[in-house]
C-alpha cells in the first residue's frame, strides 16, 4: 500500500513537470494488482557523448604542416602553433566534444585563410544513428571570434535529406537576402519558420561572447512560458500543430562555416594568419525519439536504441511487436493529461496463428487443407500469411516484412513489356528489342516508337544512300531522284528517257544522277 501511493506520488510529480518518465505502474484494485500504462519519455541528455562527428573537406584540420596562428585582438602575437603530429599542439575534430578538465579549454582549430580570396568553407557533420528530439539550446561554442557567416542544417532520415535550420550571419540580407529576425519576435503561428540572425555574428570585441545558439528553449516558452513552467501546454501544442514536434527531431545535424571572423570590416590581406575556425565544444542536449512508448533509452552495440514498451519494438518504437497487431501502431499521446495515452499495441489472437505481418487482421480456417489463412491481405500483399507481393508488385528489399510499403509496383513499360509482373528485383520481361529494367530502352539496332522496332536506316550498317539523310532510324529521307528504303533506287532507272546518255565508263549510279539532274533541271 505505501508503495503503491510511492508510485502514484511519484507519478503526479512527473506529470506536473511534464516529465513522462514512467511507461506503466503496478497499481492494486479489488481484483488485486494490474498494471497501468502511461505515455512515457527518455530523459534528456547530453547527446555529445553519443555523436559521431566528421570534418570536410579533407585537410581543413590545423597542422598539417604545423602551421602558426596569431589573434584577432592583436596581429603581432602569433604564439600559438598548431602541429598535428604533436599530441600537446594537435587540434583535432574530437576536441569538440571532449569533457573538459577545469580551466583547460580544448578545441578543434581549422589551417588558416592563407588562400585568401578563395573561402575559406568547413563542413561538420554530426550524426546519431537514432531520432532525437531536442530539450534545449544547441549551443557551438567559438574560441577565436565566431564566424562572421554559417549556415546550421539537420535532416531527418539519416543524412539522405537535408534541410536549413538556422541562418546565422553579420548581414543576412547581404549573406542570404533575408531580412535578419530574433527568435523572441516568433509568435505561435510562426515558430517553426527557419531564420537568419545577426545576435551571434557580430564582432563584438574580444573574448566577450563565444556562443552561438540554436534557441529551442525560446521557442518552447512560446507555449510553455518564459520558466517553462507550463509543459502541458507544450505538449497539447506537440501533438495539435502540424510539424511542431519534427521541428524539433533529427537524426544528423550539420555546419556549414562560410566566413571566419573578421575582427573589423575588411581582411587583411598581409596577414592571414589570424583568420580561421576554432570550436572547443558542441552542446547538444537532447532526448531520443521513442514516440512515448519508452522511458529509457540505451547503447547498444554502439548506437542508442530506445528500451520499447507497450508491446512496441524499433529503434524508435515505431511498430508493434510481432503478435501484437490487433490495432495498427499509433505514438503514444501527451494526451489527456496528467497520464497520457500510451497507445498500446495489443495482442492478435483472433485465430490461433493468425500473422499477417500487420497487412490484415483477419483470417479464416480452411477445413480441407488444414490451414489457418490470412483474408484481404492489405498494402498490394498476398499468401497466407500476407508474406508475399501481388502479381505487378515486387518486394520492397530495405523494408520489414510488416511495413506499409512492402511492396513496390512493377511499373513495366507496356509498350514495351510482356506483361506487368516482374522478377523479385523489380524487373520486367521485355518484348523483342526492348530492354532496361522497366523495358522503356531499345537494345543498340532498335528504335522506339511505342516499342521498339528494328532500326530500318543508322550511321554504320544501314546508311542512306545517294544523299538520303536517316530520321531517327525510322526511314531515310531521301533527294527527289530518289527511292527505295535506303533510297538505292533511282526513280528513273528503266525509264525511257534515262537511256538517252551513254558514257560508258562511268558506273551506273552516277550515270543515272547526272541523266536525272539534266532531265529535273531541263527548261520545260
Ligand atoms: C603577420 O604574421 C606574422 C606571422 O606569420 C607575424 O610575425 C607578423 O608580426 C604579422 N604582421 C602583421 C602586420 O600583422
Ligand atoms: C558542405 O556540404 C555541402 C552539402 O553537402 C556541400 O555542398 C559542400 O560542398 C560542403 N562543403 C565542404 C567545404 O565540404
Ligand atoms: C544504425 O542503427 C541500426 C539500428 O540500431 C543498426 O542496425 C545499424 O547497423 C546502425 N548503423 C550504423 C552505421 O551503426
Ligand atoms: C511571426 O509572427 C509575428 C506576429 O504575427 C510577426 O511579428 C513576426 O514578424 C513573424 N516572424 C516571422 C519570421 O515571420
Ligand atoms: C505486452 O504483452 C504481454 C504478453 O501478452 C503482456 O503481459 C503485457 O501486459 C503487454 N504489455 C502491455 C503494455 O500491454
Ligand atoms: C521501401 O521501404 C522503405 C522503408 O519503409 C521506404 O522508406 C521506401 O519508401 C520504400 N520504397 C518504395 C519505393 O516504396
Ligand atoms: C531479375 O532480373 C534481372 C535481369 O535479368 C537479374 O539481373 C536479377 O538478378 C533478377 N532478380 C531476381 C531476384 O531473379
Ligand atoms: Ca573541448
Amino acid at each position: 500500500m505505501l508503495l503503491q501511493a510511492v508510485l502514484l506520488l511519484l507519478h503526479c510529480l512527473a506529470s506536473t513537470l511534464g516529465q513522462y518518465e514512467l511507461c506503466k505502474s503496478l497499481v492494486s484494485t479489488d481484483d488485486g494488482s494490474v498494471w497501468e500504462h502511461y505515455a512515457c519519455q527518455p530523459k534528456a541528455a547530453s547527446m555529445k557523448d553519443y555523436m559521431r562527428i566528421k570534418v570536410d573537406p579533407p585537410g581543413i584540420t590545423c597542422g598539417n604542416p604545423p602551421e602558426k596562428f596569431c589573434t584577432l585582438e592583436n596581429p603581432y602575437l602569433c604564439s600559438d602553433e598548431c602541429d598535428a603530429s604533436n599530441p600537446d599542439l594537435a587540434h583535432p575534430p574530437q576536441l569538440m566534444q571532449d569533457r573538459e578538465r577545469s580551466g583547460l579549454i580544448t578545441y578543434w582549430q581549422t589551417v588558416s585563410w592563407s588562400r585568401y580570396p578563395e573561402p575559406l568553407l568547413a563542413n561538420i557533420s554530426m550524426s546519431w544513428n537514432k531520432s532525437l528530439e531536442l530539450t534545449d539550446d544547441i549551443q557551438i561554442t567559438f574560441e577565436y571570434g565566431r564566424p562572421t557567416i554559417m549556415v546550421l542544417e539537420k535532416s531527418m532520415d539519416h543524412g539522405r535529406s537535408w534541410q536549413p535550420y538556422q541562418y546565422y550571419a553579420d548581414d543576412c540580407l547581404d549573406a542570404f537576402n533575408m531580412p535578419p529576425r530574433r527568435v523572441r519576435d516568433l509568435s505561435p503561428a510562426n515558430i517553426t519558420r527557419v531564420i537568419c540572425t545577426e545576435q551571434y555574428s557580430r564582432w563584438v570585441g574580444s573574448k566577450n561572447d563565444k556562443n552561438v545558439k540554436f534557441e529551442v528553449r525560446a521557442r518552447f516558452a512560446v507555449f510553455a512560458g518564459a520558466r517553462l513552467q507550463n509543459m502541458d501546454n507544450l505538449y497539447t501544442r506537440m501533438e495539435s500543430m502540424k510539424g511542431l514536434r519534427d521541428f524539433f527531431t533529427f537524426t544528423n545535424l550539420r555546419l556549414r562555416l562560410l566566413k571566419p571572423a573578421l575582427g573589423g570590416t575588411y581582411v587583411q590581406r598581409e596577414n592571414l594568419s589570424k583568420y580561421f575556425y576554432a570550436i572547443s565544444n558542441i552542446e547538444v542536449p537532447a532526448r531520443c525519439k521513442c514516440n512515448l512508448h519508452a522511458s529509457q533509452c540505451l547503447l547498444q552495440d554502439g548506437n542508442l536504441q530506445c528500451q520499447c514498451e507497450h508491446n512496441t519494438t524499433g529503434q524508435d518504437c515505431q511498430r508493434c511487436k510481432k503478435g501484437f497487431k490487433a490495432k495498427s501502431w499509433k505514438a503514444g499521446s501527451y494526451l489527456p493529461t496528467p497520464n497520457g495515452s500510451p497507445n498500446t499495441c495489443f495482442e492478435t489472437p483472433l485465430i490461433q496463428n493468425c500473422e499477417c505481418y500487420g497487412h490484415s487482421n483477419r483470417c479464416s480456417y480452411i477445413d480441407y487443407l488444414n490451414i489457418v489463412t490470412c483474408v484481404s491481405c492489405k498494402h498490394n500483399t498476398r499468401g497466407q500469411n500476407c508474406q508475399h507481393c501481388r502479381l505487378g508488385y515486387f518486394r520492397n528489399a530495405s523494408a520489414e516484412l510488416d511495413d506499409e510499403s512492402v511492396c513496390i509496383e512493377c511499373n513495366c513499360n507496356q509498350l514495351g513489356s510482356l506483361h506487368d509482373r516482374c522478377n523479385g528485383t523489380g524487373f520486367c520481361q521485355c518484348k523483342d528489342g526492348a530492354t532496361g529494367p522497366k523495358c522503356d530502352d531499345c537494345f543498340p539496332g532498335y528504335y522506339w516508337k511505342q516499342g521498339c522496332y528494328p532500326n530500318i536506316c543508322d550511321e554504320e550498317m544501314l546508311l542512306c544512300q545517294n544523299g538520303g539523310t536517316c530520321y531517327q532510324n525510322q526511314k531515310c529521307i531521301c533527294p527527289p531522284e530518289y527511292k527505295g528504303v535506303l533510297c538505292q533506287q533511282s526513280r528513273c532507272e528503266g525509264g525511257k528517257d534515262c537511256n538517252a546518255a551513254s558514257s560508258s565508263h562511268l558506273p551506273m549510279a552516277t550515270l543515272l544522277r547526272g541523266v536525272c539532274l539534266i532531265l529535273l533541271l531541263r527548261p520545260t
